[in-house]
């Protein structure tokens, strides 16, 4: 056991979250729409948002099994940045930061982004040619990203610990200044309170529980516990659960779906700088504007649909932060929860038109979706809206399963899987 208290372990992961529900107005589905969005996460109501505002259309329902942000949205840690090794996917993550910085104001709603820098330590003369490779092809495509030595490390993040004599000592780490950290909650409720206002209908409690074709195959609409709703598209971003709702329209998708774990610390006062991940300890950190430490762990090792990860894991994880970290080894935990990730064989995204006419989708983030919710939500509502791919999100489509033209980003994705 580590020095964190574990007592409080099995707390209110959610309950403030779970008060969203009771401020959302209910509203019932209409008949018939010409867009809807299968769940309300960041991506699902960034989407509905970006289809009312650049393209006109609002006549379109964001319907969720839940409660608006209550998927992977409102539980994630919060990371964004765009330091990725392939030019597609640097594309695709630094279009997300330029609209992050833009986002607070856009929407009118304080999504509180803050660029403290994301910090990635280096371990091993392993890490050191990953990191390195990654700054390089980085810098290629415009993208920020520096080497710091151990001592450059130390005075950019003063708690970490950069003793040699350590298990997994810090030989140096890749810095993306640009990078940092949002609000998630705010980031669901922004975009939805965006896309309402504009005559968007978000409708929580709402499964959908089929996607309908007609006899020539194209998308009809979508079978839900609340009865039929006729829609001319369906753009399907139910992270987690996306290739259940998409075989019921018989489109297969390489996922496998697996819990991801964090938690949070009592509240502190700030003493924590910026962003810092080690993938080789299986451990994150940073410090949320209410005081707490923000700690994720790896995905589980077997795949689930559970949203509590294991014990074992966090535990490890805790453990590798306490030798980081030393001067936390007697904080506290205040709660800890998982999420569903969806994780494709190249741990790139699958975004876009698929093989069923009127059908999108908008999956397979895995452990690292969030940062890219607006990317995403923007390039998605562009090929929904025009019927053909962004130029941004072109490259993420499920064909690449079968040309072989992966997008390998299972070493910038960071967090262990
Ligand atoms: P979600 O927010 O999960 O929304 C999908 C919605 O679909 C849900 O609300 C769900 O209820 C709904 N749904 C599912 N099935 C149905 C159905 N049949 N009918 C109706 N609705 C349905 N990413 C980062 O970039 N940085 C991070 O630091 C980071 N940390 C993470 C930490 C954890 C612990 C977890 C779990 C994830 C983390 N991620 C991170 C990943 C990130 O959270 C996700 O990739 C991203 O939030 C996905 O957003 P989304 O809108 O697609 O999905
Ligand atoms: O993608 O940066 C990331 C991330 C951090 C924690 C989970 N995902």
């Amino acid at each position: 056991m580590t020095h964190f208290s574990i007592f409080s372990l099995l707390s209110n992961a959610f309950s403030a979250n779970e008060n969203w529900r009771a401020q959302w107005p209910e509203a019932s589905p209409k008949s018939e729409y010409d867009v809807v969005i299968v769940g309300a996460g960041g991506h699902g109501l960034g989407a509905a948002y970006y289809l009312a505002k650049e393209h006109g259309i609002t006549n379109v329902a964001v319907i969720d099994k839940g409660w608006l942000g209550g998927g992977n949205t409102g539980r994630n840690t919060t990371i964004i940045r765009s330091n990725y090794l392939y030019d597609e996917s640097a594309r695709l993550y630094d279009h997300a930061v330029d609209l992050w910085e833009g986002l607070s104001q856009d929407l009118n709603y304080n999504v509180m982004y803050s660029r403290r820098g994301v910090l990635m330590l280096a371990h091993t003369e392993h890490d050191v040619q990953s990191f390195r490779r990654h700054i390089h092809s980085n810098r290629l495509n415009g993208v920020d990203n520096a080497w710091l030595t151990a001592a450059e490390v130390k005075a950019y993040c003063p708690p970490v610990d950069i003793s040699p004599r350590k298990r997994y000592p810090v030989v140096g780490g890749a810095l993306q200044r640009r990078a940092g950290t949002a609000r998630h909650d705010a980031v669901a409720w922004g975009y939805a309170r965006g896309a309402s206002a504009r005559g968007v209908d978000i409708i929580q409690n709402c499964a959908v529980t089929a996607i309908r074709r007609g006899p020539d195959g194209a998308v009809i609409g979508v079978e839900t516990d609340k009865g039929f709703i006729k829609a001319k598209k369906v753009a399907v971003s139910a992270a987690g659960h996306t290739s259940v709702v998409m075989g019921t329209a018989d489109v297969r998708l390489p996922l496998e779906s697996y819990p991801l774990q964090a938690l949070v610390s009592e509240p502190v006062k700030p003493c924590f700088p910026c962003v810092v991940m080690s993938n080789s300890v299986h451990a994150y950190i940073s410090q949320s504007d209410k005081g707490e430490l923000v700690i994720g762990a790896g995905t589980d090792q077997y795949t689930s649909y559970s949203q509590r990860g294991g014990l074992p894991v966090i535990e490890h994880t805790l453990a590798a932060i306490c030798e980081m970290f030393p001067m936390f080894r007697r904080m506290r935990m205040l709660r800890m929860w998982g999420g569903i990730v969806d994780v494709t064989p190249d741990r790139s995204a699958i975004l876009g038109k698929t093989p069923v006419k009127g059908l999108y989708v908008n999956c397979g983030w895995g452990t690292g979706g969030f940062k890219a919710t607006p990317g995403a939500a923007h390039t998605l509502a562009w090929t929904v809206a025009k019927d053909e791919p962004h130029p941004i999100n072109a490259p993420f489509t499920l064909e690449r399963f079968t040309t072989g033209r992966l997008i390998d980003e299972a070493a910038a994705a960071a967090v262990a899987h």
